[in-house]
């Protein structure tokens, strides 16, 4: 096949795998890319080849609501998605493309004297480390969403909210194609459709990873793949206490803009923002039960119609366009797994819940370094595996958007 006109492609075409590489990341999502990104721009490591199963971005990076956000509840998880928000500020002058980020604002409603006391305890442990967040009250809200109905159709009235200023959107694509393209021309390989069947090791230490196109040499491997995580660490052997529960989400027709918030309600589980293109981008929480699987269903539409019309009672004019499922990887205490494991050579960027898209850069950027340096980057040392053991757990759930 040739094209017929000569503009360059976004990705070259993929060229064969080769025999050995210094470092295979498995999973072509955005952390993947962004590993792959920073390996060759900050370490100078570019004998790397990606292996995606699907297509770039396929995976999770492309199912997210594309929420960006820092008000996390323990100072270790503020201080990391903090240095994530404030990368995927630069990232569209670093890729010299559009992602579409766009700083929003983050609305996270209270229902109950509870909910506003664990808001408080956000707000303050956000602004200790110098990240703007602030318990607000129904006049500013009323101000602030006024197509909101703040009685919540009389079932579940809002209290107040813990307001993020920095809260952000961007464009999911982008951001893994900006990376990708990224690490490309830094001669990182690309390959998709290629599954990973097994990793090799000996004595406890890495020696290669067998494709469906050939089996690769080489000493480090990483697994960024999210909701697949048990399926590749089960080939080396490694226990973790992670769960998968598919997350739907999905989004309305398009109309003009009129929301410029994100609004989370974790009691109400539900979340919106409207998008570049004008739809409204939802989600809820994780289905009730541990499932491998991508299928969408009518029962989450449903139930989040139900909460949606209760705080935005316009919106059900508008008709549901589409609708789909992710595999969220969760953990017990909803921090993420990340670093060095007891297996040398193989790294571990797992455990991403309902949170994984606004760690993208951070997330590459640590792995990075951890894969260069072959010891856990600062920011990641409280994400080690070994803390299940240790009881040194990081308690994050009262910051996931939503309940579990
Ligand atoms: O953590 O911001 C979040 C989030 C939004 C949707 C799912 N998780």
């Amino acid at each position: 096949f040739k094209r017929s006109h000569d503009e360059p492609r976004f990705f070259p075409e993929a060229r064969p795998l080769k025999k050995q590489y210094d470092v295979v990341i498995i999973g072509g999502g955005g952390h993947g890319m962004a590993c792959a990104y920073y390996l060759a721009k900050d370490h100078g490591i570019t004998d790397v080849a990606v292996l995606e199963q699907g297509y770039i971005g396929g995976g999770n990076t492309g199912r997210n609501t594309t929420i960006v956000r820092s008000n996390y509840l323990t100072p270790e998880g503020v201080k990391f998605y903090d240095t994530s928000v404030k990368l995927f500020e630069d990232l569209a002058d670093d890729f010299d493309l559009n992602i579409f980020y766009s700083t929003r604002g983050h609305f996270t409603l209270a229902h109950t004297d509870s909910a506003l006391r664990t808001m408080r305890w956000r707000a303050e442990v956000n602004k200790h480390l110098g990240v703007a967040s602030e318990v607000v009250d129904l006049q500013t809200l009323a101000e602030e969403v006024p197509y909101m109905d703040l009685t919540c159709a009389g079932h579940s009235p809002v209290l107040g909210a813990l307001y993020h200023a920095p809260g952000a959107v961007a464009r999911h694509d982008a951001v893994a194609w900006g990376y990708a393209r990224g690490a490309y021309n830094r001669g990182v390989e690309l390959h998709q459709k290629t599954r990973v069947l097994n990793i090799r090791t000996e004595k406890d230490e890495v020696c290669g990873v067998e494709t469906d196109r050939g089996f690769i040499s080489c000493r480090k491997v990483i697994s960024m793949v999210a909701g697949s995580t048990p399926r590749i660490t089960e080939m080396v052997g490694l226990s973790t206490p992670i769960e998968i529960y598919p997350l739907q989400a999905c989004v309305t027709e398009p109309v003009k803009p009129f929301m410029d918030t994100i609004v989370v309600s974790g009691s109400l589980h539900v979340y919106v923002s409207q998008s570049s293109r004008g739809e409204l981008v939802m989600g809820a929480s994780v289905d009730p039960s541990v499932l491998h699987s991508t299928r969408s269903s009518f029962d989450f539409t449903e139930g989040l119609a139900d909460k949606m019309l209760d705080l935005f009672p316009f919106v059900s004019r508008l008709n549901v366009m589409r609708q789909w499922a992710g595999m969220s990887d969760i953990t017990p205490d909803f921090a993420p797994i990340m670093g060095t494991t007891p297996i040398k050579g193989f790294y571990l960027d797992a455990g991403w819940g309902t949170w994984g898209f606004k760690a993208t850069p951070v997330s590459g950027k640590t792995m990075a370094w951890t894969l260069a340096q072959e010891r856990n980057h600062e920011l990641i040392e409280p994400f080690r595996l070994s803390r299940f053991a240790d009881f040194d757990l990081v308690g994050e759930k009262g910051a996931a958007s939503v309940g579990h």
